[in-house]
């Protein structure tokens, strides 16, 4: 293919037009996009592989939590209609399988250098290019630079004391090992009660000896009725239902009319595809507040959220479906002072709501034992395993279910600098800042992918990367078109913009506890909304907006 470098006098000729930090999802679909207008782009990525987030986060149980026909890319129809998913919900191998797939079918591999690690991005303001370093000392140039690095990419290990003389082995979800790991036979331990330890834990459970689960605050999760969905080869057709969502579509239904549903996902607010309560919680009576929670409790999934329309806005309306979960753990779980300690108090939803397969029965097992440090925390590890309520625990091997420095930890982890020596690290001092979470001012020609600003881990990701990477092609071609050299967000559109984010986080739900999306999980870290909590359909009109009115919010400069 014919490359149309950019042209402009002030430019010297850069080694890319674009280079992408990342081959996840962002990172696949922006270079067949770029590729496809002419660019000339390279992506580099610190894994041997493409996938990202599914590359790494390999635990027992890993699997993603938006059914498997919306979690995935819509901009090929081909591909809709030959890549088959199996279950309901995709687990972690079969994800990595069509990653593996598209780099393949679209040829992508030869763009993409592995096993590199950005270490530091420099923005030249002499001709208007980033100059991007590598930990293996190459320097590489491009006009722009994008950051498709994942919200979920940094893990995080917390400080304890004594952990490095723990002699068992030490395993974190996040960064889990290619080989399969076995348990049997071992005491197990896992710290954190998030997404990953609630999909880990019931298959751990089962290998394991014994399995100490030390959890600091309980999580509200859902069940996942998770199943098989492909087709049935005798009699041609699944005759069982896909969906929890969207009046119950077959494969096949969808498949008739995926666009469609990519459609009325794009309509919703979380830009998942699937019909919610109109009614509130309050203006119902018990018994059908109760019947409707049953309701969608049954077609399991996040989707539980949307069993009224004020679980979101109304702390009353909230607290009933947060009693409706309470009992379900008291019914599930048969010893009642285990049940009370697995019960949370908080607003339901605040922190991400989990989807599970059987996660509150684990602890009917007898060689399962929950050790509550919510009130005491873990005090240290010795050689054998970990101190915590004034017991020693002694140990085979430790997970880390702790999670993330979610949005901003990888970003801050390269040096990145802008106009006159500007770190990014110093601009973030107070929080992360930027304009629709694509772009930042003092940082011109460098765009993120569903960075913080932008309505990213709230939504279906794939909806989210697929509407960013459609923006940035659409700008960069605008760009090109119209021969100018630089584009930065204004300071004062980014002031705007964070403070619409902060109004509409203001009294949100999701915003009334401490969690990974106001950073509440990392000592020291500043505590910011992140994630913009305003909806997909608004965000995206306010996209539109702006690239309707020629990067309104934007410096452009020849
Ligand atoms: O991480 P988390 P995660 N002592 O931050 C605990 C996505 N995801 O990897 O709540 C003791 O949620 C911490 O306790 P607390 C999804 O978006 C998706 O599980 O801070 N405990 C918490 O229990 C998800 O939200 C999927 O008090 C400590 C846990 O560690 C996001 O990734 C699957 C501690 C961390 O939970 C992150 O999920 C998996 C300490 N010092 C993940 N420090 C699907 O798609 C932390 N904890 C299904």
């Amino acid at each position: 293919m014919m490359h149309t470098h950019f042209k402009n006098r002030k430019r010297t000729d850069s080694d890319y037009d674009v280079l992408i930090v990342g081959a996840g999802f962002s990172g696949l679909y922006l270079l067949h996009r770029l590729r496809g207008s002419g660019f000339k782009v390279r992506i580099v990525d610190r894994a041997s592989d493409v996938g990202g987030t599914w590359f790494w986060n390999r635990y027992p149980g890993a699997r993603c939590d938006v059914e498997s026909m919306q979690y995935a890319y819509s901009f090929s129809p081909e591909l809709e209609q030959e890549w088959v998913w199996s279950e309901k919900y995709a687990t972690q191998p079969e994800i990595l399988r069509y990653a593996r797939h598209v780099a393949e079918r679209f040829d992508l591999r030869r763009d993409i250098e592995f096993d590199t690690t950005v270490e530091s991005a420099v923005f030249d303001e002499s001709n208007h290019q980033w100059r991007i370093e590598t930990s293996e000392g190459r320097t590489i140039s491009a006009n722009f630079c994008v950051m498709a690095t994942g919200c979920l990419s940094t893990t995080n290990t917390p400080h304890f004391e004594g952990l490095d003389s723990f002699k068992g082995t030490i395993y974190h979800t996040g960064n889990w090992p290619h080989e399969t790991v076995d348990f049997s036979g071992e005491k197990v331990g896992v710290i954190g009660t998030g997404s990953s330890a609630i999909q880990a834990i019931p298959l751990i459970a089962k290998q394991a000896k014994h399995l100490y689960v030390f959890q600091r605050t309980p999580h509200y999760t859902v069940p996942a009725w998770n199943r098989r969905i492909e087709s049935d080869p005798d009699t041609k057709t699944s005759g069982r239902r896909a969906y929890g969502y969207d009046a119950d579509l077959t494969i096949e239904e969808i498949k008739a009319d995926y666009a469609g549903l990519r459609g009325r996902a794009r309509k919703m607010f979380n830009a998942l595809a699937f019909i919610p309560n109109r009614k509130s919680a309050l203006e119902v009576d018990d018994i059908e507040r109760q019947n409707g929670y049953e309701g969608f409790w049954q077609r399991g999934g996040v989707v539980f959220l949307g069993a009224y329309t004020d679980i979101g806005t109304s702390l009353e309306a909230n607290e009933t479906a947060a009693e409706f979960v309470r009992e379900k753990i008291r019914r599930t779980v048969n010893d009642p002072v285990v049940a009370e300690a697995l019960v949370p108090t908080y607003t339901i939803g605040c922190k991400r709501l989990a989807v599970d397969t059987d996660y509150y029965e684990t602890y009917n097992r007898s060689n399962v034992t929950l050790v509550d440090v919510g009130q005491s925390p873990i005090q240290k590890f010795t050689q054998q395993g970990v101190y915590a309520l004034d017991q020693e625990f002694t140990l085979d091997s430790l997970i880390m279910a702790t999670g993330f420095d979610a949005m901003t930890g990888t970003l801050l982890k390269i040096d990145i600098r802008g106009r006159s020596g500007l770190t990014l690290e110093d601009k973030w001092i107070d929080g992360p800042k930027g304009y629709l979470g694509l772009g930042i001012a003092g940082f011109p020609n460098m765009f993120m992918i569903t960075g913080p600003g932008s309505p990213s881990v709230l939504t279906n990701m794939m909806q989210s990367i697929e509407q960013h990477v459609d923006w940035i092609v659409g700008c960069l071609e605008y760009l090109r078109n119209h021969n100018i050299s630089t584009i930065e967000a204004t300071e004062s559109a980014e002031d705007d913009w964070a403070a619409h984010n902060d109004a509409v986080a203001d009294n949100h739900m999701r915003n009334s506890c401490s969690s990974w999306y106001v950073g509440g999980n990392i000592e020291g870290k500043p505590r910011v909304f992140m994630p913009y909590v305003g909806g997909f359909p608004r965000y995206v009109e306010k996209c539109n907006e702006v690239a309707d009115q020629n990067y309104l919010g934007f410096t452009l400069t020849t």
